[in-house]
């Protein structure tokens, strides 16, 4: 993958000089200095002839420019597993923000367009530039357009989602929305609509998603953006659905307040009494008993690879097979998805995105949330255990069961597929 490289333009003269900074200039009443040539610490006598106004937006420029450098470091792809292809250089935040106005803008194409659905965007310039940017990058354009254009760039595109929800486009701006979300924030609002649709087992899925497949901070973060955005905590929501049954809910809340050590240490007397215990638990059809719920959603994942392993060597069977062929219910699969979220998680999502598509129709909430959530994790070892799996690869099966912009939108997150 290519990465964003640090660019000097960022750190020079943008305000004055980008269309952008032009723009923002232009509806300061007063007119604004040129900067200086090495402006991350501006010379005294410059900024003290500069209006406040424009020394706020001076700054709030490098600081947009400086978070958008430091995260995309932080947050890159360290697997190597995305398919987000960012280009590289990637134009600067301004820059990208300014495009994203215009997009937003489009052209009406005919009269019809401007009477009744307002201005056509151009989805698939939204396409080129979000989807083809890191989710630190992303954060940083919403940053810059919220102070270009003082409106926050998901409101845009909620007006559009609104505005068009009885057409076609409902799939894309939904994907487009999720996509351009901070990822915790996104997962967050997953897990919400999950909860209001609980008794649907495709919905219930999400909250062993979040909670297994992804780093322990994340899930912590993904709980501080829930309660500040539902004014209630993921697991008293959990706790108190009159949709979920025991021992499921347990399991359930078990996992969504899990903190795990995120280390490799492995404790193989640990690994050989805790693979006896679900040994018992599963082949006796008892999984529901205390031992799995806690054994799942307290050990770390190193801990419960050699777990599964030992399971495997001491009965003869993967503990996933065990699951299918002795359990049944809502609660064996759970715990199967559970499972292989913790030590595999493209397994699970696999057989997700399968389900989505296999048959008449497609379930495009449950694909938006696959390729949207793990496009930039692991969709590239996701892409390779599907075409193992079913012998057909990501891209055609998507190519097949979507269409129009939503289509070209998965296209540009999944990425070509490998020779
Ligand atoms: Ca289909």
């Amino acid at each position: 993958m290519c990465m964003r490289q640090p660019s000097s333009r960022l750190f020079t003269n943008e305000i004055s000089s980008s269309p952008a900074g032009a723009a923002a200039r232009r509806r300061l009443p007063i007119s604004v200095p040129s900067p200086p040539l090495s402006p991350l610490r501006p010379r005294r006598e410059w900024v003290a002839h500069m209006p406040v106004s424009s020394y706020q937006l001076y700054k709030s420029q490098l600081l947009v420019a400086y978070l958008s450098f430091t995260t995309t470091a932080a947050f890159s792809d360290q697997l190597g597993m995305s398919t987000v292809a960012v280009p590289s250089p990637a134009p600067t935040v301004s820059d990208d923000a300014e495009s994203l106005r215009k997009a937003l803008q489009g052209n009406a194409s005919c009269l019809l367009d401007l009477f009744f659905l307002g201005w056509r965007a151009d989805k698939g310039a939204l396409i080129e530039i979000l989807c083809r940017r890191t989710a630190a990058q992303r954060a940083a354009i919403r940053r810059a357009y919220a102070f270009l254009y003082r409106e926050p760039l998901l409101n845009c595109f909620r007006n559009r989602l609104s505005r068009h929800c009885r057409l076609i486009s409902v799939d894309f701006w939904r994907a487009m929305i999720f996509w351009t979300m901070d990822p915790a924030e996104r997962d967050a609002n997953l897990v919400h609509e999950a909860l209001k649709r609980q008794k649907d087992e495709n919905y219930t899925l999400v909250l062993v998603e979040v909670s297994c497949a992804s780093t322990p901070d994340h899930l912590m973060a993904v709980r501080d953006f829930y309660r500040n955005l539902f004014g209630c905590s993921v697991e008293e929501d959990v706790a108190s659905s009159t949709a979920l049954r025991e021992p499921l809910k347990k399991m359930l809340v078990s996992l969504v307040t899990s903190y795990r050590y995120a280390g490799e240490n492995v404790d193989m007397d640990v690994a050989k009494l805790e693979a006896a215990q679900l040994a018992e638990a599963i082949r006796e059809k008892q999984p529901h008993g205390n031992e799995i719920a806690r054994i799942i959603s307290t050990r770390n994942k190193a801990q419960l690879r050699a777990t599964f392993q030992r399971y495997k060597e001491e009965y003869g069977t993967d503990i996933v097979e065990d699951v299918n062929s002795h359990c049944r219910g809502k609660f064996a699969r759970m715990l199967k998805s559970a499972v292989w979220c913790l030590t595999s998680p493209e397994k699970h999502f696999v057989e997700v995105i399968r389900h989505s598509i296999l048959g008449l129709g497609t379930y495009e909430d449950m694909l938006t949330r696959v390729i949207v959530s793990r496009a930039e994790i692991d969709m590239k070892q996701i892409k390779e255990e599907y075409k193992a799996k079913y012998k057909s690869s990501v891209t055609g099966d998507v190519t097949g069961d979507t269409s129009f912009s939503y289509r070209d939108m998965l296209l540009a997150l999944v990425g070509k597929e490998e020779p």
